[in-house]
């Protein structure tokens, strides 16, 4: 397909998918309104319909708990389809019925981008209604998901982190004692192949944990005290770390300096509690399960999200650039979602290999801004051969292009719109 055919049927996929006003990531497999899915659907809107990029960040907002959470899901409507869904989460801390915890935190980077296309005062006016829960938001990661003041940010379920199954999550998993899960019946395996998903034993943990934090009613102090999983996260805190520093330059501009000093704290105690992260076995920073101090031992392409958060030292960059080049002498596309060199590595078990097309738009921005334009081009042209490939999927096996999860998706199809054609 041309590049033009080939944005036709980006737009076609985004338009399609568009359940008025906010977009579900594909079809059947997703059917809701999912966080960080919506705000790259926004980006890629952008690109020819501004206010529709505007308004998908803004409804996803409207879900936003009373204490400041934005979670990882919207329940706007039941659909069958999708397992689980609202009555297993149980909560209640916000006006839409959702999911009970959240998901990377890019709103505050795309709020950013989109002025950057377009600072119309109907523009400034949307970003300066989206500014304080956007902050709030922040100030929830910062008082709930780093409660000890470490410098970095834990997740809750690994649901949190937007990286399922990721084998880093593996070791504190296995902490989860299986308890209180009724009976069920999963919906993702009966729309992709079962392959390509987590283990049954993954699930039952998976929900292992939803019931614990059921159980304290999602009351964010008690969830942070009391959740059997809670894992610092290199990607959500790297990711955070980055929206902070967009969140800091938004308030420039919009004149909300009263929120500098607070946002420039955060930032300062990230970029010490990094260090935390960082295996200096590996050369790299990787997860860390709080609860028992344990660093987890493989390279994932979070690792790779370091200079996107600013932290560009020659000790950190060196080592990234080595590992960059040899996971590509191990591979044909970049960036699997782990080291193709792990014991754990699967080039086709969705985050325990395959590639993903908004992961790599932020590790290349990293790398473009430290001043890498090659290794940055290069996560973008394997971007686009993969779709050029394997159509807009949900993600890609980095040995072969083979396309794999949902088809016509959105945040796919959002990349390339945006950054990789
Ligand atoms: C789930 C929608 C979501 C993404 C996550 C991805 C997957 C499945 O799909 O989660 O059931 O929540 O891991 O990052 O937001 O595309």
């Amino acid at each position: 397909m041309s590049q033009i055919e080939l944005d036709q049927v980006a737009r076609k996929i985004l338009t399609d998918n568009d359940q008025g006003g906010y977009t579900v990531p594909t079809k059947g497999l997703y059917p809701y309104q999912w966080n960080w899915d919506s705000v790259f659907v926004a980006r890629g809107f952008a690109t020819f319909d501004t206010d529709r990029a505007w308004r998908e960040i803004e409804l996803l907002f409207e879900g936003q708990w009373r204490d400041g959470m934005v979670p990882h899901i919207l329940f706007r409507k039941d659909d069958p389809s999708y397992f689980p869904g609202p009555s297993v989460w149980g909560t209640d801390g916000g006006p839409i019925p959702s999911s009970g915890h959240s998901q990377p935190p890019v709103a505050a980077t795309i709020v950013r981008d989109l002025l950057e296309l377009d600072a119309s005062d109907a523009a400034l006016d949307r970003a300066k209604l989206l500014f304080p829960k956007i902050l709030q938001w922040h100030r929830w990661f910062m008082a709930y998901r780093d409660p000890d003041n470490l410098g970095v940010i834990a997740v809750i379920h690994p649901w949190e982190s937007g990286r399922d199954n990721l084998p880093d999550w593996d070791d504190a998993l296995r902490g989860v004692e299986i308890k209180d899960v009724a009976p069920y019946e999963r919906k993702d395996t009966s729309h992709v192949d079962p392959a390509m998903r987590p283990h049954k034993e993954d699930y039952d943990r998976y929900l292992s944990i939803v019931a614990a934090c059921r159980k304290v009613g999602w009351e964010p102090e008690k969830v942070a005290r009391t959740c059997p999983f809670f894992v610092a996260d290199p990607g959500i805190t790297f990711i955070l770390l980055r929206a902070c520093r967009d969140l800091l330059a938004l308030a420039d501009r919009l004149g909300e300096t009263a929120a500098q000093p607070e946002v420039e704290g955060w930032i300062s105690r990230m970029e010490t509690g990094a260090a935390r992260l960082w295996n200096s076995e590996l050369k790299a920073h990787v997860a860390m399960n709080l609860r028992t101090g344990k660093q987890s031992d493989g390279v994932s392409s979070a690792s790779f999200l370091a200079p996107y958060a600013g932290l560009t030292d020659p000790e950190v960059l060196k080592p990234l650039r080595e590992h960059f080049d040899r996971i590509s002498a191990k591979v044909r596309y970049l960036m699997p979602s782990y080291d193709p060199e792990h014991q754990a590595y699967e080039h086709l078990r969705y985050w325990r290999g395959p590639v993903w097309a908004m992961v790599n738009f932020m590790i290349a921005r990293g790398f473009a801004e430290a001043g890498d334009p090659g290794r940055s081009d290069r996560l973008r042209r394997d971007t686009a051969a993969l779709i050029q490939t394997g159509g807009f999927a949900e993600y890609f096996s980095p040995e072969t292009a083979e396309a794999a999860g949902g088809g016509s998706f959105s945040w796919t199809a959002a990349i390339w719109l945006a950054w990789a054609r």
